[in-house]
């Protein structure tokens, strides 16, 4: 495991940002931020081939998600679409791609496989080959290379958002999700790190730097360009995929077709979509996505917000509607399931009173590190009334899920365990 390497990244990168230092020494925060705006403005995305913009004026407007979302089976947030738990009660392991959640900065573009390119750039190649002279990859090469496959989760940092509010009285900005904005998935790709060393990946390399082909993320009327994050070379060299496949088929357009990051273990905005492009830097980078989004902002952090997140946190979710409708006088089968970022679950505890008691669930099916932990539970309700249900697990690292999560203005990594409301009529 890399956690020794992230750990030093993380603290580099924090003594960096508090120094102001970055791509350009001696940049402010805000200097970064106007170059990373003048950066993408210069970047001319529509003009890259292989992309056709889902919004066009000549193609009927399709909405940002292409993917049918029934109600039975996600919540709408505009641009997003969260899982609803309900929808995974007679699902096995892997969340099937009909009911997988989206989550979309605008919408999902067409890319066209054939003329797709994957081009690599950047200081931290042999020969420093720039944005327009790249080294370039066709899908036809990637297919060519190594595949490997794997179940891993991905799983937004907003996931479970709005218990900020519901259940601890805060104010957070952003989607309100509530535990769907998750989903364990089967990967098959190629490794990035056989990418990377293929394109001439160099010892002084220190973070890569994925853009996506969908349309530029505009925030307050300011273009922020294409979603992109940085992503470190320890990281990117471990277990990262460029995947092509989920669950055994070709990426759907929402999930990222042809080509995606999947980046087990981090928050989802470090597996970048419709990936176009990568840097190689042997400097750090920035974009909007590690600087003013994806950090904790607010009372008791830094001014500039903590270093950026990386790792997911753990948590535990019921398989029934939020709130539930039990019918009383018979034994019912509760399932649901507990994941971390930090490895795999070794103990999940679930109460029906509301915290006061505390009860060992059977476990239905023992996830590995990068996936989820299944459990049930029969539960015979008392009698008709209102209960809350709890289910706390503990993780391989120790960690487990407390009372409460200190908030955070953009209310990211939500791990408090969650009061799942139920009446028994
Ligand atoms: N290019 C691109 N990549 C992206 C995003 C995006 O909007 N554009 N959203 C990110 C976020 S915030 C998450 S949580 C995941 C969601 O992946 P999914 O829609 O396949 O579930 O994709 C990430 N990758
Ligand atoms: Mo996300």
């Amino acid at each position: 495991m890399t956690s020794t390497a992230e750990e030093r990244y993380d603290q580099q990168r924090a003594a960096q940002w508090m120094d102001g230092a970055a791509v350009g020494r001696g940049l402010s925060r805000r200097d970064l931020l106007r170059t990373a705006v003048a950066g993408s403005a210069a970047l001319g995305l529509a003009a890259l081939p292989g992309v056709r913009w889902a919004a066009r004026a000549d193609t009927p407007p399709a909405g940002p998600i292409r993917k049918p979302l029934p109600p039975d089976l996600f919540t709408v947030f505009g641009t997003n679409a969260e899982t609803k738990w309900e929808a995974l009660r007679r699902v096995g392991y892997h969340v099937p791609t009909d009911r997988f959640y989206v989550r979309n900065h605008t919408s999902t573009p067409l890319v066209d496989r054939d003329s797709w390119r994957l081009r690599l750039f950047g200081t931290g190649l042999r020969g420093a080959p720039t944005r327009d002279a790249p080294v370039e990859l066709n899908f036809a090469d990637l297919a060519r290379l190594p595949a490997e496959t794997y179940s891993a989760f991905l799983e937004c940092a907003g996931n479970g958002r709005s218990f900020f509010t519901t259940q601890q009285g805060g104010t957070v900005t952003g989607t309100a999700w509530k535990l769907g904005a998750v989903g364990v998935a089967r990967w098959r790709g190629v490794r990035l790190g056989t990418v990377l060393r293929r394109a001439g990946l160099t010892r002084a390399a220190v973070d890569v730097l994925p853009a996506g082909l969908d349309p530029n993320f505009v925030s307050g009327g300011v273009d922020l360009g294409p979603v992109r994050r940085p992503l470190p070379v320890a990281k990117a060299l471990d277990d990262v995929l460029l995947a092509y496949e989920m669950n055994g088929a070709p990426l759907l357009p929402d999930h990222g077709f042809p080509v995606r990051l999947v980046v087990p273990n981090w928050i989802g905005i470090a597996s970048i979509k419709w990936v176009g492009e990568i840097e190689v830097s042997d400097q750090p980078l920035f974009s909007p996505w590690n600087t003013q989004f994806y950090r904790y902002f607010g009372p008791g952090f830094p001014a500039g917000g903590s270093p950026p997140l990386t790792r997911q946190v753990v948590k535990s979710a019921f398989e029934l509607p939020f709130p539930a409708a039990l019918p009383a006088g018979r034994t019912i089968r509760l399932t649901g399931r507990s994941w971390s970022g930090n490895g795999r679950i070794e103990r999940v505890r679930v109460s029906t009173d509301g915290g006061t008691t505390w009860r060992h669930p059977r476990i239905r099916v023992a996830g590995d590190g990068r996936g989820w932990t299944l459990w049930e539970l029969p539960w015979r309700p008392p009698g008709p009334g209102d209960y809350e249900l709890l289910a706390r697990a503990t993780d391989a690292t120790g960690r487990s899920q407390p009372d409460r999560t200190p908030p955070n203005d953009l209310g990211y990594l939500f791990d408090a365990v969650v009061r799942h409301p139920v009446t028994v009529a």
